[in-house]
């Protein structure tokens, strides 16, 4: 059992629960709280995840920024913000490096490593290296979209990565085999979440925002 009041990350992956409603809309605010936890759990892992959360600090703070300014309506719903930034006509939303569609575009790229490293860690052996399969599903998603420079740096934040077991008990949900069950109640969640982005901004040709 996780300590009264500790950090776990089962609340976090919860947070993503209440993303998807039964409407198949994407709600922004329990994204975002969802990406709180995440930052704070990567912070956890030390000094070497700093540059990665802190762009990922940055890119939710934009969103926060949406959300509270005078158009924050819009910003209820992912469905919402894309009819909204889209509104302003295409051309405009491609030349806004603060947009909602392209932040958004960025944390869902970096929500597909996310479930396929959580879903490596959970289908893992004891003896699996933290650190591969990080590195594995970082190659398989996120890295194509960064340039080399990035790449080199979060590839080397990886080797400081616990072990398999180490990193199941900072998670903080309890013994190995109990963090396992959570993330695998968790991780379909992710995946519902990352599943309506992908078609509502493919559905706008939305996936390559600059
Ligand atoms: C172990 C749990 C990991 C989950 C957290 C995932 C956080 C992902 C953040 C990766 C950031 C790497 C460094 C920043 C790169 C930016 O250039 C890049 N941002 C992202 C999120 O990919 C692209 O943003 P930009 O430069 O187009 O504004």
């Amino acid at each position: 059992m996780a300590a009264a009041g500790a950090f776990s990350l089962r609340e976090v992956l919860d947070a993503f629960r209440g993303c998807v409603t039964e409407r198949r809309e994407g709600l922004l605010e329990p994204c975002l709280s969802g990406w709180w936890g995440l930052i704070r759990f990567l912070q956890s892992l030390g000094a070497v995840f700093g540059f990665i959360s802190k762009d990922a600090v940055a890119k939710v703070q934009i969103m926060e920024r949406h959300r509270r300014g005078e158009q924050g309506q819009h910003y209820e719903s992912l469905q919402s913000m894309v009819e909204f930034e889209l509104s302003r006509g295409p051309a405009e939303l491609r030349g806004r490096p603060d947009s909602g569609c392209r932040t958004v575009l960025r944390l869902h790229r970096a929500l597909l490593w996310l479930q396929l490293f959580l879903e490596g860690l959970r289908t893992g052996h004891r003896d699996s290296r933290t650190s591969t399969i990080c590195t594995d599903s970082y190659n398989a998603s996120l890295a194509k979209h960064h340039p080399w420079v990035v790449r080199k740096a979060a590839t080397l934040a990886f080797c400081a990565l616990p072990s398999r077991d180490a990193f199941l008990e900072v998670m903080n949900v309890g013994p190995p085999e109990q963090a396992v069950d959570m993330l695998g109640e968790a991780i379909p969640y992710i995946q519902s979440v990352y599943g309506i982005t992908q078609e509502l901004f493919a559905q706008h040709s939305l996936l390559d925002l600059p």
